[in-house]
């Protein structure tokens, strides 16, 4: 009864939204163009790397801004390689890439102009690594794509919330002066890079749901933000873990299946009328590099997950890494290899297709239809995973 009531109210939320909006042509035909990438990379890289204990670390062991920064006076990641990055990813079978612009430590992988120099220009390796990738990607036919973090634990004018006070203690900050902060550098995300999506994350800091009710204590101003990206005709996503609204393109789920409501996304409705998103991880429980993780999902599992999520009618963003030196871990990149093998053979099942659903079979198998036109693709996800789905085809 309580899920029923706060899946009602999101839901009405969302349509009274929508009445005031209608996502214009461009609008409609990138989200398409999205939905039919069905796969993609996503990259969590800063210099959090060199501390080598994941994208949290500062806040894990609650070190202030100032000694954590100066990590990026170490920061020459000499083996960086877009290109060879952008092959493995095209290898895969990823039609798209999304890269951490800027995680929740504040700190900027391209020479932006507009902060006080936290940012990739300040390092001693210097180079624009988002506009490297960024011709890479273009090279290679591939999409650009970036996460952005609204939650800050480091400027003066952010507003602290309920995660970035362990950092930040009760810092009242100045949202007008942050929120034009943001808007610049988005700007210059777009106009420098045109990325297809930007994806937010870090809005939580000041939202939480309580029975069903949603507290928040923070306005945003969500609209002039979407508005200003949507007028640079770039889409946005945000990986809020709330209902999704009117202006917001995609609808995000971490870590989890879209609809299945577990984790993160417990209240987070599926809205069907727009395309959808899941993040995971390759190395399970890490974002950014981690030294002592060693537990790498195998090809035949992420081939399953990507087949759940069409299944689902979904992409998956699956996560990698990368170390402070610049390289991805070994054996993630062993693993995208075997996908790619898969997707070579089977994508047409899972690339500009439609989800049409997924169960669970009496013997543990899962099967999942996808479609595109009058073709239909069952897909068989064997039990465990224990080895690659198969697909049969009828029309
Ligand atoms: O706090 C982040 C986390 O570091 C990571 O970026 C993931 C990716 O979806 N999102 C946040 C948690 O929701």
């Amino acid at each position: 009864m309580k899920t029923t009531l706060a899946f009602s109210a999101a839901l009405a939320a969302a349509f009274l939204l929508r009445a005031d909006y209608a996502p214009e042509k461009w609008n409609l035909e990138a989200r398409d163009k999205f939905a039919a990438q069905r796969f993609g990379i996503f990259i969590h890289w800063g210099i959090y790397a060199n501390y080598a204990q994941g994208e949290w670390y500062q806040h894990q062991i609650g070190m202030d801004s100032e000694t954590y920064g100066r990590i990026k006076d170490g920061f020459f990641p000499s083996k960086f390689d877009a290109k060879e990055w952008v092959r493995i990813f095209k290898d895969a079978g990823a039609k798209y890439v999304t890269i951490t612009s800027r995680h929740h430590d504040g700190f900027s992988l391209w020479p932006t102009k507009v902060d006080d120099g936290f940012n990739i220009a300040e390092t001693p390796f210097k180079r624009d690594i988002l506009g490297e990738l960024s011709k890479a990607c273009d090279e290679a036919g591939l999409q650009l794509n970036f996460y952005y973090s609204q939650m800050d634990w480091r400027r003066k004018d952010y507003p602290a919330g309920s995660a970035s006070r362990k950092v930040l203690g009760n810092q009242k900050g100045d949202y007008a002066s942050y929120k034009k902060f943001m808007i610049s550098q988005i700007g210059e995300l777009i106009d420098n890079y045109h990325p297809g999506n930007i994806w937010f994350d870090g809005e939580w800091d000041h939202a939480r749901c309580e029975k069903g009710v949603w507290k928040r204590d923070l306005d945003w101003e969500l609209d002039d933000i979407y508005d200003f990206i949507h007028s640079k005709k770039t889409l946005v996503a945000s990986n809020n873990h709330q209902p999704i609204r009117a202006k917001e393109d995609i609808q995000l789920f971490e870590r989890d299946l879209p609809g299945e409501g577990t984790s993160f996304s417990k209240d987070q409705p599926l809205v069907h009328d727009r395309p959808v998103e899941q993040c995971d991880v390759i190395q399970k429980n890490v974002w950014g590099y981690r030294i002592n993780e060693r537990s790498f999902r195998t090809p035949e599992e992420v081939c399953a997950m990507i087949c759940r999520c069409a299944a689902k009618d979904s992409n998956l963003l699956m996560n990698i890494g990368p170390d402070g030196s610049g390289r991805l871990p070994a054996r993630a990149v062993e693993v995208l290899s075997e996908v790619g093998k898969w997707m070579r053979e089977n994508g047409e099942a899972i690339y500009a297709t439609r989800g049409c659903g997924l169960v669970k079979n009496a013997d543990g198998s899962e099967t999942g239809k996808t479609k595109k036109g009058d073709v239909v693709y069952e897909i068989t996800i064997p039990k465990g995973c224990k080895g690659y789905p198969t697909v049969k085809t009828s029309s």
